[in-house]
């Protein structure tokens, strides 16, 4: 146990003092030569493993291999896994025995010379390892995204691709994975590359009008040519901009909020849907006040639950607040799940329906709350066969009401049925990363993209007053595409891309 704290406590003093020095040594050398450092880290997640990987980049990679692996060892053959023993090249010491690969530049991920090492996944080799590494000249550990970095600096990736490998990484539901994946793979990038392209054409050709026009060099039409590519690609924009923030949403999970009256069964149900007693169920009205958040997956879709507060009006102070955060969280939901104590309603037997109109009216006042929400009607252990027949015929006649279901949080009756519905409307707020054109995913896209849009504008507002000034509405267009993938500005934009990367990515 000792030797194992004592272990643990070397390896963070190790990492602590090598970030440290990187720290130091990138404040003097801050600028785009920190490539010629060659950068290691360990690219597989901390904690006791299997397996882990350490990652080396830079042009030290082949002297940080042989270093380990002993001089007299040739380098591995490039990208087959090798078996060496590796050794302190001080200490001498037997480190591990394990697979090294080698990529010799500009074929890895880095475009850089680059090498990994797969050792036993204990604290103590993977300490042992870094150490080695550390030791060596010119090695330095590297900074969280600094291989992806490299990689975007190389051109191995444009920043849509950065993206989708960071979501990649973080992805936890099997569309989000998809989506990412496709992104990565460059699908939006080429998009967006595709209209840069015919933005850049467009300008060869309004710039050769401007020049040579008067020498009646240029071909007559060359304008209106000009005008109908602009007018194409500007409602291309459009369209990928009338999304809905579908991609956004699904990248980022699905707000969906469950609300209702007191006592409904909301924190039930949401401890139905999470699998876990996340929030305080008890017979006592108005038990929940703060709004109780759980993620889960709803079929392969990330979905964000809040359980709020029952809706009633109240002198409790703290239970007052609670209702105001319960309002405010279905504001801003993509959907609502207005949970109706199905017992309660039928005191009111000839006007089932119209109950449920007042019950919607009380959670989303008119125009204020998510254009879409879901009818849970709970507690139906409580109805006879009669009771149940007779709400299954009101919802049946009223066509105007959001889509129902019957369901008991108590035995589980009705649930499946509840969360195939659930599924169904998760579904169509999120984009379908297997079909149709790529989404955008995040909201820098789509604040470069309006950028885009209203630069196209001026030059419609110019091309017959002052063609210049027009032009220039063009390439400010095209910059706002450049932006994007990365291609232009991208050092401003890189640590916020960047934000995200852990250590080793
Ligand atoms: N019979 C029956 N009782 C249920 C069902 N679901 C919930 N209850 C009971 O109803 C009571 C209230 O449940 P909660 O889940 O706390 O209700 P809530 O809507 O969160 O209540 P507040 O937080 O007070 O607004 C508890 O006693 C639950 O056990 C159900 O399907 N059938
Ligand atoms: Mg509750």
């Amino acid at each position: 146990m000792h030797c194992v704290i004592g272990e643990v406590a070397r390896a963070s003093t190790f990492l602590a003092r090598a970030l440290r020095c990187s720290t130091i040594k990138r404040a003097i050398n801050n600028g785009p030569d920190s490539t010629s450092e060659t950068i290691f880290a360990l690219s597989s997640g901390q904690g006791k493993c299997g397996v882990a990987v350490i990652r080396i980049s830079g042009p030290a990679s082949a002297l940080a291999l042989r270093s380990l692996t002993g001089p007299r060892q040739s380098l591995p053959t490039p990208r087959k896994a090798m078996l060496r023993d590796l050794i302190h090249p001080h200490s001498k010491e037997m480190l591990d025995r394990g697979l090294v690969l080698w990529f010799p530049g500009p074929h890895s991920f880095t475009g850089e010379d680059s090498a990994e090492f797969h050792v036993h996944g204990g604290p103590a080799v993977i300490s042992g390892v870094l150490e080695a590494l550390g030791s060596l000249p010119n090695l330095r550990p590297a900074d969280a995204g600094e291989f992806t970095r490299r990689a975007f600096h190389a051109g191995k990736l444009d920043l849509t691709e950065v993206e989708g490998l960071g979501d990649l990484i973080h992805a936890e539901t099997e569309a989000q994975r998809r989506q990412a994946l496709r992104q990565m793979a460059g699908d939006l990038g080429r998009l967006y590359r595709d209209w840069s392209q015919r933005l850049t054409q467009c300008l060869a050709h309004v710039e050769a009008f401007i020049d040579f026009s008067e020498d009646e060099l240029m071909e007559h039409g060359v304008l209106n040519q000009v005008e109908e590519c602009l007018s194409v690609l500007r409602g291309e924009i459009e369209e990928h901009l009338r999304d809905e923030r579908k991609g956004e949403r699904l990248r980022s999970g699905v707000q969906v909020v469950i609300a209702g009256a007191t006592n409904a069964g909301k924190s039930s149900l949401l401890n139905l849907l999470c699998q876990r007693p996340a929030a305080i169920v008890s017979p006592v009205a108005g038990t929940t006040r703060d709004v109780v958040e759980s993620c889960v997956d709803i079929g392969g879709f990330p979905v964000l639950l809040s359980d709020t507060a029952g809706l009633r009006d109240t002198l409790d102070s703290v239970e007052r607040e609670g209702v105001r955060r319960a309002r405010e969280r279905v504001q801003q939901a993509d959907l609502a799940l207005v949970v109706v104590d199905s017992s309660q309603l039928f005191q009111d037997a000839l006007h089932i329906a119209a109950a449920l109109s007042t019950q919607l009216a009380e959670v989303l006042p008119a125009g204020e709350g998510p254009a879409r929400c879901l009818l849970v009607l709970n507690k139906s252990d409580l109805l006879s066969e009669e009771q149940h027949r007779g709400i299954m015929g009101a919802l049946r006649e009223r066509g105007d009401l959001p889509r129902a279901c019957l369901l008991s949080c108590h035995t589980n009756s009705g649930v499946n049925d509840f969360l195939s519905l659930l599924k169904d409307a998760v579904q169509t707020l999120c984009a379908d990363p297997l079909t149709g054109g790529p989404s955008l995913t995040q909201a820098r896209h789509r604040a470069h993209l309006l950028e885009c849009v209203r630069a196209l504008a001026q030059y419609r507002q110019y091309r017959d007053l002052d063609l210049a000034l027009a032009a220039e509405g063009v390439r400010l267009a095209l910059t706002a595409l450049g932006r994007i993938t990365g291609r232009v500005g991208a050092e401003e934009i890189l640590d916020i891309v960047f934000r995200d990367f852990c250590i080793g990515k």
